[in-house]
This record gives structure tokens, C-alpha cells and sequence, in this order.
């Protein structure tokens, strides 16, 4: 859509809608400090103590409300064969059918507030607009932390297209109706139309079902905007990494939510004279610059991070960036009025009032915080952000890591044997099941590049256009590498320490791309030797090592069967080069030759 088009489609709406009034947001301090204290008179935000956490919040959500609605996702492009078989699809038209009549009058008595956004650097060339029309004040601050928002962004405006995107919580105010701390509907939809370029989001208030610059945009239209443009939207965390001789490198990894992409990103090396600094930790926009190399702008300018398991020694750049100005969404309030989570300290506050508003205390049998609690926060507070994390260049990436959580068979990292194995890797990424969406938590489940979730598009049509964007003449492409952190021994153990011991890995991979560190050459791709990963220091249990770095030739026999099965779902979408890549993979693990 285009600026001309603005007033008449927001007037539009607000007649389908019906709002009370309209307020247009200007981004200020003075505007989320109003909408703060007016949800604190609602009951929404509950102020934490002032000397404690200064300037914030707790948000405690209707128990209904609490994740990603995977199911009530849809993508309405024009064919089912577009969306293909991994995205719930619905007619278009016939879907805006169902949306106008629930959107009808789905605002009374609220206020539709106008929230024009900006996903990356303002003016950046790998950046793009959006207008976001919602009728929840917890919505405009938390777009407030993830976007650059308002004023801002209203000169670019009247240069350049931005996505509509259109959300209410569905809970009007007629007659007789009192509001509630959290209104939200048990029906819930959202839906993203890719040819038109627009989203309708209804009934949820949480996170990326209502942020829609995040998962809606960033990545499910992103995507294939994308594709028809010729560059990568995916959901990736990005860092600056510098070695002891000051050299400083760019990674880009892959993880399907809630599996660290947070720690990652924000990692402290254990590895002295390393270090890693901040550019996102969720999403990843690339273009190819003039020089070939791929450039990678974080679209977001905060982080909605999971507050579960964060601690000073799991992710301490993560807690000092949440010590003051933040929101946190379902986690539990101690009684001198800070939050709490589980995972935060070792031994659990004697009281608490949980996620629920229930008395708490470590005897009982209710989680403290909900395993998807999140915080939200403006990652200018982060205390490793990458000096470039605001370059509207974006910063040049060295390698790709995709991953998941793999008791078994995947070993601790691998690198690929070029950009068609590589892309190979993505398109094979399973991982087990977290809490960052409703369902069941553990079940593996295949998520290639880490997009099931998110693609907008048919995802065999996706795979191919990652294998076009190696094709192109005259770039310089990244390295791809397959991590597992996750990896499991016999007794059911973690064989790797993870986080910042995690230094150690991205060490390796740094001095690959140098052309430096060993590596022996398997059936799956390079491994380091064990001698090639620095372990100066560590104490790992007897054999790790070994059982970390094992391709097991049966168990990857199995995985590839498995490949397989998957890779059929897509039919004659599936680009030939993955089936070969399959079945050169089987043929080197069979033949143990490489
Ligand atoms: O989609 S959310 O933003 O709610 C979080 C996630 O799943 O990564
Ligand atoms: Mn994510």
C-alpha cells in the first residue's frame, strides 16, 4: 500500500472496527508513559518496584493467551499449491469474508491506535515499512521496544510501500460488556495475505500472534517479498564475533524458537581475548552488497526474549539489559515487588505471586512463571550491541549455523561442502518441540531452516530460491555449518556445557572461514578433529568429545530415511538438488567414502 492510500484505508477500517476514537502514534516517551499509567489503571501493567527495576512492568495475560496459535495461522495466497503443505491455507476471498464479519464492530468502545513502523534502520535500503492498526495500548508499547516507530518514520512514509497490518484483540465493549486485564477471544485468527501483502490479526494479544512486525511481517511476508526480490528473510540471530588479534567476523544462526538464539546472540565467550557482540537475535534481513558478500540488517530494535531459564550464568548480557525500562509478560512478581522466573536463581524466593496471580511458594505444584514468559526490551540497552547494529549498510556474513534440539545422531557441528549441501542442512533442521507455541513440548518434529513456522510461501519453492541465491554470479557466499548443543549421552545427560561455553564452536567455525582449524572430511561433511575444538580448560565427562563429534553410519542411515519421508510431502516442489544431495548423502554413509 501507499501513503496516498493511508487515510482512506485507516478510515476504512475504522468504520468496519468502530472504534471509540482514533489516536495516531507519534513513538514519544510522554505517549508510552500515558498508555503505560493508563494500563496501569486498567489492571494490565502492574509497576515493579522503582529502586529494584526502575521504569517497569508486569503483564499478566488471560491464561488462554500465551504462545504463538500455530494452527489458527493461516496463509491465504491465492492457491493451496502456493502456500503448500506445510501452511494451513484458506481462499482469500472467501477468509476476508470471515475476518470483515469478525472484525465488524470488533473495536468498540476502544481506541484504534495508528502505529506506522519502521522493520530495520530507518532509510536503510534493506529495511521496509509497515502500518500497524490495533486496538490494544499493549501492543503500541511493545512495538514501542521492537520497532522504530511513530513520528520517525512518516517522512519515509510518503517515499516508500508499507504492509498493512491490521490486529484487534476481539473483545468489543458493547453494552453491558466491563473490560477486562487482558481481553483477547477464544476465536483467534491470523492471517497473512502474500499476493496483497497485508495481515489480519484477530483475538490473540501475545507476542508474534500481535506484534505483527515480527513473525507476520519480518518473516511470513518478508519472505516472499524476498523471493519475488531476490534476497532472505529467516529467523536468525546475528553476530559480531572477534578473535584475540582484533579480526572481527559476522555469523547469522538459525534455531527455531525458544532453543537460544538469545543466548547466542549475546553470548560471553569463555574463550579468553574472544569476544561477541549483539546485532539481533531473531530475525535476519540479507541482501547481496556490490562487493557479493551477503549483507544482514536485525529488522527489529528489541528483543521479546523468553524470560524462563534467563540467569546471570546462563546469559548475563541478557539480564543486564533487562534491569530497568522493560516489560515482562507472565513471569512472577516476589513480594518486594521484582520479577521472578524459574531458572533465575538457584534457590527459588519462599514466596511469590505466580504467572497466574496465584499465591506461590517452591511446595507448589503451579509453575512460577509460564514457560513461554517473555520480556520485552529495546536492544540499545544490551550491553554487547555491535557498534554496526544500527548500520543501515547491515553487516557482512561469514557463516551460517542452522540448528535444533537433538538428543541424538547430530553431532556437535558440521560443515557443509558447499552452498547446495549447505542449503541441504537448513532443509533437513528437526528439532524437539518448546513451549514458544501451543502443543506439546519435546516432540521432535522437522523445522526446516528453522521456518516451518514462518514461511510464507511454499517452503519446496523456498528451498529452491535459497539454491538461486547460491547461483548468482560474482558473490561470495558464507560457510554453512549444522550445530547441536543438545546432544544427549547414554544416562540421558547433556555431553556439551552450551552457552558461553559455545565460544568454543564459533572458534572453530570462526578460523574455517579463515581457512584455518582442522577439519576430516565424513559422509555428512566436515567435522572437526577432536584436537580442532578448543577444550583448554573444560571439564567434560569422559569421552565427550568422541560421542560429540560420532557420525554414526546406522543412525544417520535412519535420519536419512526419515529426509526422505519428509522431503516426499513436497512433491515435484522439491528442487531436484536437495533429492540428489539425499541421495549422495546415503551413497557416502553406505560406502563410509567421501
Ligand atoms: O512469535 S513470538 O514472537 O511470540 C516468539 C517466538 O516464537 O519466537
Ligand atoms: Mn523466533
Amino acid at each position: 500500500m501507499r501513503h496516498a492510500q493511508l487515510e482512506s484505508w485507516i478510515q476504512e477500517i475504522a468504520g468496519l472496527c468502530q472504534p471509540q476514537s482514533i489516536h495516531y502514534c507519534d513513538g514519544s516517551e510522554q505517549e508510552y508513559e500515558a498508555l503505560c499509567d493508563l494500563m496501569v489503571q486498567k489492571g494490565t501493567l502492574i509497576p515493579l518496584n522503582q529502586a529494584k527495576r526502575p521504569d517497569s512492568f508486569l503483564c499478566r495475560s488471560d491464561p488462554q493467551d500465551v504462545a504463538r496459535v500455530e494452527d489458527r495461522t493461516f496463509i491465504c495466497s491465492n492457491t493451496l499449491e502456493e502456500a503448500g503443505p506445510t501452511n494451513h491455507w484458506h481462499d482469500p476471498k472467501e477468509m476476508k469474508e470471515t475476518l470483515k464479519g469478525l472484525f465488524k464492530g470488533s473495536m468498540r468502545g476502544r481506541t484504534l491506535y495508528v502505529i506506522p513502523f519502521s522493520m530495520g534502520p530507518l532509510g536503510s535500503s534493506i529495511a521496509h515499512l509497515g502500518v500497524q492498526l490495533t486496538d490494544s495500548p499493549y501492543v503500541v508499547c511493545n512495538m514501542r521496544f521492537m520497532t522504530r516507530m511513530g513520528r520517525q518514520v512518516e517522512e519515509l512514509l510518503k517515499k516508500e510501500e508499507f504492509v498493512p497490518c491490521l490486529h484487534s484483540v476481539g473483545m468489543p465493549l458493547n453494552e453491558g460488556v466491563s473490560d477486562v486485564h487482558w481481553p483477547c477471544n477464544k476465536v483467534k485468527y491470523i492471517v497473512h495475505f502474500p499476493e496483497e501483502r497485508e495481515i489480519w490479526s484477530y483475538g490473540s494479544g501475545y507476542g508474534g500472534n500481535a506484534l505483527l512486525g515480527k513473525k507476520c511481517y519480518a518473516l511470513r511476508i518478508a519472505s516472499v517479498m524476498a523471493r519475488d526480490q531476490g534476497w532472505l528473510a529467516e529467523h536468525m540471530l546475528i553476530l559480531g564475533i572477534t578473535n584475540p588479534a582484533g579480526e572481527k567476523k559476522y555469523m547469522a544462526a538459525a534455531f527455531p524458537s525458544a532453543c537460544g538464539k538469545t543466548n547466542l546472540a549475546m553470548l560471553e565467550p569463555t574463550l579468553p581475548g574472544w569476544k561477541i557482540e549483539t546485532v539481533g537475535d531473531d530475525i535476519a534481513w540479507m541482501k547481496f552488497g556490490e562487493d557479493g558478500r551477503l549483507y544482514a540488517i536485525n529488522p527489529e530494535a528489541g528483543f521479546f526474549g523468553v524470560a524462563t531459564g534467563t540467569a546471570m550464568d546462563s546469559n548475563p548480557n541478557a539480564m543486564l539489559t533487562i534491569n530497568r525500562n522493560a516489560i515482562f509478560t507472565n513471569v512472577a512478581l516476589t513480594d518486594d515487588g521484582d520479577v521472578w522466573w524459574e531458572g533465575m536463581t538457584k534457590t527459588a524466593p519462599a514466596h511469590l505471586i505466580n504467572w497466574l496471580g496465584h499465591d506461590w511458594t517452591p511446595q507448589s505444584k503451579e509453575k512460577a512463571a509460564h514457560p513461554n514468559s517473555r520480556f520485552t526490551v529495546s536492544a540499545s540497552q544490551c550491553p554487547v550491541i555491535d557498534p554496526a547494529w544500527e548500520d543501515p549498510r547491515g553487516v557482512p556474513i561469514s557463516a551460517i549455523l542452522f540448528g535444533g534440539r537433538r538428543s541424538s545422531v547430530v553431532p556437535l557441528i558440521s560443515e557443509a561442502f558447499n552452498w547446495q549441501h549447505g542449503t541441504f542442512f537448513g532443509a533437513s533442521v528437526s528439532s524437539e518441540t518448546t513451549a514458544a507455541a501451543t502443543g506439546d513440548v519435546g516432540r521432535l518434529r522437522h523445522d526446516p531452516f528453522a521456518m516451518l513456522p514462518f514461511c510464507g510461501y511454499n517452503m519446496g519453492d523456498y528451498f529452491d530460491h535459497w539454491l538461486q541465491m547460491g547461483k548468482r554470479e560474482g558473490v561470495a557466499l558464507p560457510k554453512i555449518y549444522y550445530v547441536n548443543w543438545f546432544r544427549k549421552g547414554e544416562k540421558g545427560e547433556y555431553l556439551w556445557p552450551g552457552f558461553g561455553e559455545n565460544s568454543r564452536v564459533l572458534k572453530w567455525i570462526f578460523e574455517r572461514t579463515q581457512g584455518q582449524a582442522d577439519a576430516v572430511k565424513t559422509p555428512i561433511g566436515y567435522l572437526p578433529t577432536e584436537q580442532a575444538i578448543d577444550t583448554t580448560g573444560l571439564s567434560l565427562v569422559s569421552n565427550a568429545m568422541e560421542q560429540l563429534l560420532k557420525v554414526d553410519s546406522e543412525a544417520w542411515l535412519k535420519e536419512v530415511e526419515e529426509i526422505g519421508h519428509y522431503f516426499s510431502l513436497f512433491g515435484d516442489r522439491l528442487p531436484h538438488a536437495l533429492q540428489d544431495e539425499l541421495q549422495e548423502l546415503k551413497k557416502r554413509i553406505e560406502t563410509n567414502e567421501v
